[in-house]
């Protein structure tokens, strides 16, 4: 399963700024001594990984990315000034190549990753330069040279963050759909999904940019026996390998007797005998449809299912997603304890970047992201296909 967000961009780096011809000048000598400048270099493109992104729609919103040119030279020897560079802020994961020719460039992965991808055009030689003993009035200099041009194609594909685990019917898919723009089958008769379906969850509450978002996963149901082959076998349960977060989405109130408690240790059992690392990765627990407790009874068995599930150590969550109740405060903690593991993440991923391009996340400060600002009252989802 791929989800791949893409798009195109073009790019071009500055011009180097062209070398400066100049005299010293006297009312009455005209030409004392050369000192024209040299010009500033081009402006570079650069790629910088930005873990927050989740999604390539606002580099398909700008689509062309030019760098400043670098500035002539001056007379009195005054270098040029540098282009700006141009920075295409991307998410982790983004692969770029070379549109024409398929070529891969780079894959940006490091939170703060600099790459260039299109360097500014060398500055030229002001006529100073030229000046020696025997060549005392030099009118020689260099232009600066021309930046590059490219057509570049960026691909993301998109990792789920959190990946929710269920029986049949547990109302993963609704869950996905009313938190996510996804539009997941839904019905109540087992293994409606098939395929996994991601969803971009949006956190429009909070942040400056509005950027704050995570990738959810919803899988095919789960039953017992699973890992060995039954129901539809745990081939999808390699879409859950490299999520963040597990969710566990169980019914708040038991189904034939069992208990959420008896669930959630028959999912984790599954997980557990698919990759001992799936059942240890960092989990919660979602006790969904509260809307179906009709009494103070069943209310009283949901808060005591809580309560024991707790005490195993899961943050709950008890929600209706058909109903819409408690997905503010489960989107926002998700999206914490994504922001958590992907730190640890980052961190194990800084030792295995190549040197040659560095972690910069100091400059990750200086970013300049006026463009996302105004990008983001226009956001659009991307347009994700499942290529299988
Ligand atoms: N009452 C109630 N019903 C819900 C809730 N969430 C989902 N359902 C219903 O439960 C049934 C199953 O929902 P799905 O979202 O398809 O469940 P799923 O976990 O994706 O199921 P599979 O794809 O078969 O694994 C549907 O009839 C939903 O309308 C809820 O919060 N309350
Ligand atoms: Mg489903």
């Amino acid at each position: 399963m791929h989800f791949i967000d893409s798009t195109e961009v073009f790019v071009k780096s500055g011009d180097g700024g062209n070398g400066m011809v100049s005299f010293k000048t006297a009312s009455n000598k005209p030409k004392l001594g050369a000192d024209g400048g040299d010009g500033g270099p081009g402006g570079n493109v650069v790629f910088v990984g930005f873990g927050q992104l989740n999604t390539l729609s606002h580099v398909r919103y700008k689509h062309r990315f030019i760098a400043e040119n670098g500035v002539r030279g001056g007379s009195n020897g005054k270098t040029g000034a540098h282009g700006a560079d141009a920075e295409i802020v991307v998410p982790l994961g983004t692969e770029v190549y070379n549109a024409k020719t398929g070529e891969k460039i780079c894959d940006i992965l490091g939170d703060g990753e600099r790459f260039v991808v299109a360097k500014g055009g060398q500055r030229g030689l002001g006529n100073l330069r030229f000046l020696s003993s025997t060549h005392q009035a030099p009118v020689e200099f260099t232009e600066g040279k021309p930046g590059v041009e490219i057509d570049l194609r960026l691909e993301l594909k998109l990792l789920a963050d959190v990946g929710l685990a269920g029986l049949p019917n547990a109302g993963k898919s609704t869950l996905l759909s009313v938190l996510s723009s996804a539009k997941p089958k839904i019905a109540d008769y087992p293994f409606t999904t098939l395929v996994p379906n991601l969803g971009v969850v949006e956190l429009r509450e909070r942040g400056e940019f509005n950027l704050q978002s995570f990738v959810m996963a919803d899988v095919p149901g789960l039953i017992e026996g699973a890992s060995e082959g039954r129901g539809l076998g745990h081939s999808f349960l390699r879409h859950l390998e490299r999520t963040k977060v597990i969710a566990y989405v169980i019914d708040a109130l038991p189904i034939d007797g069992e208990k959420p408690e008896a669930t959630l240790e028959l999912l984790r059992r599954e997980l557990e005998n698919y990759d001992t690392k799936l059942s240890s990765r960092t989990a919660v627990v979602i006790l969904n449809k509260i809307d179906i407790a009709m009494d103070e009874a069943d209310q009283a068995l949901i808060q005591s299912s809580k309560e024991l599930i707790e005490s195993a150590g899961y943050r709950v969550f008890l929600v209706s997603a058909m109903n819409r109740e408690g997905l503010v405060d489960l989107k926002e903690q998700l999206f914490d304890l994504v922001q958590e593991e992907k730190k640890i993440w980052n961190e194990m991923m800084a030792t295995k970047i190549p040197q040659h391009r560095g972690l910069l996340p100091a400059e990750l400060a200086g970013i300049d992201f006026s463009g996302l600002k105004n990008f983001s009252e226009s956001f659009k989802l991307p347009q994700i296909h499942a290529v299988q």
